[in-house]
């Protein structure tokens, strides 16, 4: 037969490697970075789900600001997340994976439909970032 015992450890091996992926540095860290975030109301997010929403940041000098904190996106919503940073990197929105590249004074867009439910944040993988958390549901 072909049982071979140098597969067990092989198979260990990539056990480590898949818990260890979990995903980029900080994924749990938007409770920390939220504390002035509360300025967006239901009411507000309701009647934007229809033409689509606009999310925009903006990256300065390493401060962000803009849409940052928590944004509530009503599942289903066409989103159009758009991003100036004065350095060029690359921008991340877990959850969706979606990427986009910086370059400095260019504003980039992600644009998707937000149809899985749960709090992502986007990213910058250079600086690491974190610009602000999609809430979708
Ligand atoms: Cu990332």
């Amino acid at each position: 037969m072909t049982v071979r015992p140098a597969l067990l450890p092989a198979a260990l091996l990539a056990l480590g490697l898949a818990l260890g992926l979990t995903g980029c540095a900080g994924t749990k860290a938007s409770e920390a970075s939220a504390s002035g975030s509360s300025s967006s109301s239901p009411t507000d997010a309701a009647d934007r789900s229809a033409a689509g929403q606009r999310i925009e940041v903006q990256v300065a000098s390493g401060k962000v600001t803009g849409d940052t904190g928590r944004i509530a996106v009503a599942a289903g919503t066409h989103v159009t997340l758009v991003i100036t940073s004065d350095v060029a990197d690359e921008a991340h929105l877990h959850g969706y994976d979606e990427e986009a590249e910086l370059t400095p004074g260019k504003p980039a867009e992600i644009a998707f439909d937000a149809t899985i439910p749960g709090v992502f944040e986007v990213e910058l993988h250079e600086a690491g970032t974190v610009l602000l958390s999609l809430q979708v549901g």
